[in-house]
C-alpha cells in the first residue's frame, strides 16, 4: 500500500438472506478501464489493501462481503458495481448485488432511469435488476444474471475422509465445483459446516491443479473459486438445499446467487430444468432464493442458459471504518 494518510470509509451494512453486505459509499478509489471488468483488474493491482482492510478482521470477518459503486461506463445504464469480498473481487456476486441495490435504492444513492428497473454493470457483464418497493423499503430484487453454463462434468476428485467424489463444474458468474448427493456424500444435513469448509479447501486446490476453467468470452474470468455442496429440500415448495464455500473459511449464509445460477445451469444442461422452470434454493440457514430459467443461450462452445434470481435484503447499520497506515492491522488479517 502506498497510502500515507488515514482514510475514513462511510459504509452501510446490510444482509441478504443472512449473508453480510457492506456497501462503501466512499471514498472510492479512482479506477481506470472502459468497463467494470477492467476496473476490477486495476483495483486488484493498486487497491486490494482496501478490500482486505474492510473485509478481513478486525473490521470484517470470514464471511464479509461488500461493494463499491461507480457511475456507469455506458450512459444507458444506471450504476457500476465492484464486488469486494474475503475471497477477492468476484466477477459477480448475487447476494452482494441484491444487498447493494437495496441499499442504493433505500438510501437514495442511485436514481433509476426507469422506475422498477436498474441496469447494472458488473465485472462479469451487464445485469438487469427488477425491484419492488413499498414506501421507503425495497421488498424484493430479481436480477437477470450473466449466462451460465456447465463447464465440466463427472470429474473424479479424492476428498479426505469421504473418498472419491464425482464433481461437476458450472459457471453462474463464478466457477463452482458442485458436489451432488452420491454414495460418498449424503447431503449437507449429515455434516458440520467445519467439515464442509475443510474438505472444500482440498477439493478446490485439487480441481484447479488438475483442470483449468476459463470463461470462453472473457479471459479475465478463470479458475474454480467456489464449492457448492448439495442437499435435499427441507421446506415445502423448495427444490433443493445447498451450502457454498468461498474465500478460505466461509460458508454462505444465503443460498448464493451465483451458486444457484451455476446449479441451474448444471440442471439445465442435464435436462432437469427447461426454459420457464423455477428453482427454489435453500441455504444452510434455511433462507431462500427463487431462481428461474429465462432463456437458452450459447456461450462460446457451451450450450448455456440465462438465470434470474430473486431475494431480499435488509439494512442493519451505518458504519464509519478507519484505515490508518500507522495501524499494524490496516490491511486486515485472517486466522485460517
Ligand atoms: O451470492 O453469488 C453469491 C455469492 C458468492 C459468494 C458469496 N455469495
Amino acid at each position: 500500500m502506498n497510502q500515507k494518510e488515514r482514510l475514513v470509509f462511510d459504509c452501510v451494512d446490510a444482509f441478504t438472506a443472512g449473508n453480510p453486505v457492506r456497501l462503501v459509499k466512499g471514498p472510492s478509489p479512482c479506477l481506470e478501464g472502459k468497463n467494470m471488468g477492467e476496473k476490477r483488474v486495476h483495483f486488484l493491482k493498486d487497491f486490494d489493501w482496501i478490500r482486505t482492510g474492510l473485509m478481513f478482521e478486525p473490521r470484517g470477518h470470514d464471511m464479509m462481503s461488500g461493494s463499491f459503486y461507480y457511475d456507469p461506463n455506458d450512459s444507458q445504464n444506471d450504476v457500476g458495481i465492484l464486488f469486494i469480498e474475503t475471497s477477492g473481487c468476484l466477477p459477480m456476486c448475487g447476494h452482494g448485488l441484491i444487498g447493494a441495490l437495496t441499499i442504493l435504492l433505500e438510501e437514495g444513492l442511485v436514481h433509476p432511469k426507469v422506475a422498477g428497473i436498474l441496469r447494472v454493470e458488473t465485472p462479469a457483464g451487464l445485469v438487469i435488476a427488477n425491484y419492488h418497493k413499498e414506501g421507503t423499503k425495497v421488498t424484493s430484487v430479481r436480477f437477470t444474471n450473466v449466462p451460465g453454463f456447465l463447464a465440466a462434468s463427472d470429474l473424479v476428485i479424492e476428498c479426505p475422509e469421504l473418498g472419491n467424489l464425482s464433481i461437476d463444474v458450472s459457471y453462474g458468474g463464478n466457477f463452482y465445483a458442485i458436489i451432488d448427493i452420491q454414495e460418498n456424500f449424503k447431503g449437507i444435513a449429515d455434516y458440520t459446516a467445519g467439515q464442509l469448509i475443510g474438505w472444500s479447501r482440498t477439493i478446490r486446490k485439487t480441481i484447479n491443479e488438475s483442470y483449468s476453467f476459463n470463461h470462453p468470452l472473457d479471459e479475465k474470468i478463470q479458475g474454480c473459486s467456489h464449492v457448492l455442496w448439495g442437499g435435499l429440500p427441507t421446506q415445502k415448495g423448495t427444490t433443493a438445499s445447498n451450502a457454498v464455500f468461498y474465500g478460505d473459511k466461509a460458508i454462505d449464509r444465503s443460498p448464493c446467487g451465483t451458486g444457484t445460477s451455476a446449479r441451474m445451469a448444471q440442471w439445465f444442461a442435464k435436462g432437469k430444468l427447461k426454459v420457464g422452470d423455477t428453482f427454489i434454493h435453500e441455504s444452510i440457514i434455511g433462507s431462500v432464493f427463487k431462481g428461474r430459467v429465462e432463456a437458452a443461450v450459447q456461450v462460446g462452445d457451451f450450450s448455456g442458459m440465462i438465470p434470474s434470481i430473486e431475494g431480499d435484503a435488509r439494512i442493519i447499520g451505518y458504519n464509519q471504518l478507519i484505515l490508518d497506515p500507522e495501524d499494524p492491522y490496516v490491511e486486515g488479517f485472517q486466522v485460517i
